[in-house]
């Protein structure tokens, strides 16, 4: 074994063993913040850490303090986050120990970190599709990229084995080899995701592991097994260890290794490390270690432990302190360095300690990172350009985004070449821009929506969809937990640019499962845009503003609205926009205005999707289009509540029309906002209507008829609003 190496690994464990009994020591100062230590699984943190390179992406978890120092990080950048200080590099005080998120160029990249035991699984595993789809050739440097951007309608792209192809008319030409061109591409980067044991037991696991082997992606798995979760233990949580249940994946090879020994983690970790580097295939190493502290600063390891004993015998410590000694080194040395560890530990808490805490207004900060897109721009209504389906509008937005940008790409279940999404909605693009850019997952909502953390993060920008908004609840967890809150608990390293597309609303008896709507639930998500467009120009003007947006934007697209078939909703239609066009969000459509009246009743009409055809109708038939504004908010997040306002308070009375079960939803909370903004303006209570309150929407055309709202129903609310 070289001996710098040795060296350099007790140099870190002895760090890592300072920092964990300085903190024992100083409990009562360190432990207003949670944190949990890497005590006793320092050996195979240490050595993966070591072998990691500035082009790879790590995810560790909340135990891999040891991993993070020995990926450059100080004990003092540690302790920053220990004691949650604004200068904390991973979070500026906002997130637990040993939780980091790092962009430096010197060191690998660590995409921020959720305290969600195991959810890192999947953002991990899109990173590593991610590295997967630059190498397949369809990524390369910007500067030549023009060749793109100026294709031809008729012409696309593909690539087979590092080149490049042009797709025409005249047959194919090969363009360039973009292996060679991509910087960085060279030495290939790998994806390290770390797990505990008991988290290799969640659901979201099975997807990762499924799509690392099924694509045969660059990551290597290390687990970290010391047999417990909690209290609970591997006895009474698993059938299997993570060694075992890997062989259920077929084409993921796992090896087992003695975590505590640090020579024999090195070493096993060099080759997997190397094999992944050169063949492009998926490991994991379960790595046997013992706890030798609290599960966390809060949950103390004397309350339930049976087995410390046992676990102290096997501590990685003295294992590589005899490897030192018998590899040359003589105790003086030893001593030395664990000396000189302590005291740079000392010395950089005393400093911690006296770092500044952040200031309030920093709360303010980071929610999203600024988008380009603030202005509508371009030709929305190009003459001569023909009327065209809003399904076909979010379609044609997609295929010029593809032509242009090859980091753009599309996946969901069914959107593949064969069908082109159940509502047609990718139709043809698998077939434009290959099977490597545009293809089908497997049912894995909680992938497909994760995923994107990781492919944001290789610098890919993913459009994915999920099949219904009845299906969105097992991607929700990836959403919430990691999607939306990347870029602000990473002080704004890490804003996760993604577009996820869903098909919602009721129309033709869908049912209770393809029917429901969704948009209080992710509304309540912050951290994410949110557009529910109500005709096809917005759509592609909205679509193309998330593109280029770094944030991560949901688009909830109405089916009853894609092909106008519902009656009444014609206006959905619209002529197509021009390449140019965009919409930014937060920009709501007054597309009914009225002048001020003192004579009439007037009103405003607030909604979105399918209740602008609904308001637009309704103020038709009852022959009050100059008596009720209808505003189109466009976007729920972010609300253009200026344009709201101004209206309520110019016609005195509101309606908010949505198409979910009015109780504690959207549209109740923008009521009471309206209503408190605007209270002494108006001459009624703001009022909502909305689907009944039922659990589900009925299959029975009469049930369905009856749950939701109409043109007919919005009518009647608005007599009894101007009534009032
Ligand atoms: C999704 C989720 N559920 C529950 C928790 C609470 N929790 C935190 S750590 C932990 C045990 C994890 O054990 P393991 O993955 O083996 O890691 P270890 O702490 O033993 O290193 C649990 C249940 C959590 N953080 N996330």
């Amino acid at each position: 074994m070289n001996k710098e190496i040795l060296k350099k690994g007790f140099e870190l464990m002895s760090t890592a063993k300072s920092m964990a009994e300085l903190y024992e020591e100083n409990f009562k100062l360190v432990s207003k913040y949670v944190h949990a230590t890497s005590r006793g699984h320092e050996a195979i943190q240490i050595a993966a850490g070591m072998q990691l390179l500035p082009q790879d992406y790590v995810f560790p978890y909340y135990r891999d303090d040891a991993m993070i120092l020995s990926v450059g990080m100080r004990p003092y950048d540690l302790m920053l986050q220990l004691l949650a200080k604004k200068d904390d590099p991973f979070s500026g005080g906002r997130t637990y120990y040993s939780h980091p998120s790092l962009r430096d160029d010197d060191k690998p990249k660590i995409p921020h970190q959720s305290s969600a035991t195991g959810m890192q699984a999947i953002p991990a595993t899109g990173a590593a599709m991610g590295l997967n789809y630059r190498e397949s050739g369809n990524l390369f440097g910007k500067k030549d990229d023009t060749s793109l951007s100026n294709l031809e309608s008729n012409q696309s792209y593909y690539h087979e084995s590092g080149n490049l192809v042009l797709k025409s008319a005249e047959g194919n030409t090969s363009i360039s080899d973009f292996k060679e061109r991509d910087s960085r591409l060279r030495g290939n980067s790998i994806v390290l995701c770390s797990l505990g044991d008991a988290s290799v037991t969640e659901g979201e696991i099975a997807e990762a592991f499924q799509m690392a082997a099924l694509k045969q992606l660059p990551i290597l798995y290390l687990i970290q097994d010391n047999g417990w979760d909690i209290s609970a233990n591997a006895e009474e949580t698993r059938a299997q260890d993570a060694f075992e249940y890997a062989k259920g994946f077929k084409g993921l090879e796992a090896i087992s290794i003695d975590g505590a020994n640090f020579i024999e983690c090195y070493q096993a970790l060099e080759k997997v490390i190397k094999t992944i580097r050169e063949e492009r295939r998926p490991f994991l190493v379960h790595a046997k270690v013992p706890l030798l502290n609290h599960h966390t600063s809060g949950v103390r390891m004397e309350w339930y432990r049976d087995d410390l004993e046992e676990a102290k015998s096997k501590d990685p410590y003295p294992v590589l302190k005899q490897q030192l000694l018998d590899n040359g080194f003589t105790t003086n040395d030893i001593t030395h360095i664990e000396n000189s560890a302590k005291q740079n530990v000392q010395t950089d808490f005393e400093k911690a300690l006296k770092a500044e805490d952040p200031k309030p207004e920093d709360l303010f900060t980071h929610d999203f990172a600024p988008t380009p897109i603030t202005e509508e721009k371009g030709t929305r209504a190009p003459e001569g350009a023909e009327k065209v389906v809003m399904v076909d509008c979010a379609l044609f937005a997609i295929e010029e985004l593809m032509r242009k940008h090859p980091e753009c790409l599309l996946y969901g279940q069914d959107v593949g070449g064969r069908l082109g999404g159940v509502f047609r909605e990718a139709a043809t693009l698998a077939q434009k821009f290959g099977d490597a850019r545009v293809f089908n997952t497997p049912i894995q909502e909680a992938f497909i929506v994760g995923s994107t953390v990781g492919m944001s993060a290789v610098g890919l920008k993913p459009i994915v969809e999920v099949q219904f908004a009845d299906y969105i609840w097992p991607g929700l967890n990836q959403l919430f937990t990691e999607v939306s809150r990347s870029c602000y608990l990473s002080n704004g390293k890490w804003p996760v640019s993604m577009i996820l597309r869903v098909p919602i609303g009721a129309y033709g008896s869908g049912g209770p499962y393809h029917s429901s709507s969704v948009e209080s639930i992710v509304t309540n998500i912050r951290g994410i845009k949110i557009a529910y467009p109500s005709n096809g120009a917005d759509l592609k003007g909205l679509m193309k503003a998330a593109y280029y947006d770094p944030n991560p934007v949901v688009i909830l697209e109405h089916k009853g609205l894609y092909w106008s078939k519902v009656k009444g909703t014609q206006g959905a239609t619209s002529v197509e926009p021009a390449e140019d066009y965009v919409l930014p969000f937060g920009k709501a459509w007054v597309l009914q205005e009225i002048w001020p009246q003192e004579e009439e009743e007037t009103a405003t009409i607030v909604t979105y999707g399918m209740g602008v055809h609904w308001a637009y109708n309704a103020t038709g038939e009852l022959n009050l289009r100059n008596q009720v504004e209808i505003i189109d908010l466009r976007t729920l997040y972010p609300l253009d509540e200026a344009t709201i306002m101004k209206s309520v308070k110019k016609t005195g009375k509101c309606l908010v029309v949505t198409e979910e079960p009015s109780n504690n939803s959207f549209a109740r909370a923008l009521a009471g906002k309206i209503q408190e903004e605007c209270f002494q303006y108006i001459d009624a209570p703001v009022m909502t209507i909305g689907s009944e309150n039922m659990p589900a929407i009925p299959l029975n055309s009469i049930l369905e008829e009856t749950m939701i709202p109409s043109t007919e129903k919005v009518k009647q609310k608005l007599i009894e609003l101007l009534a009032y």
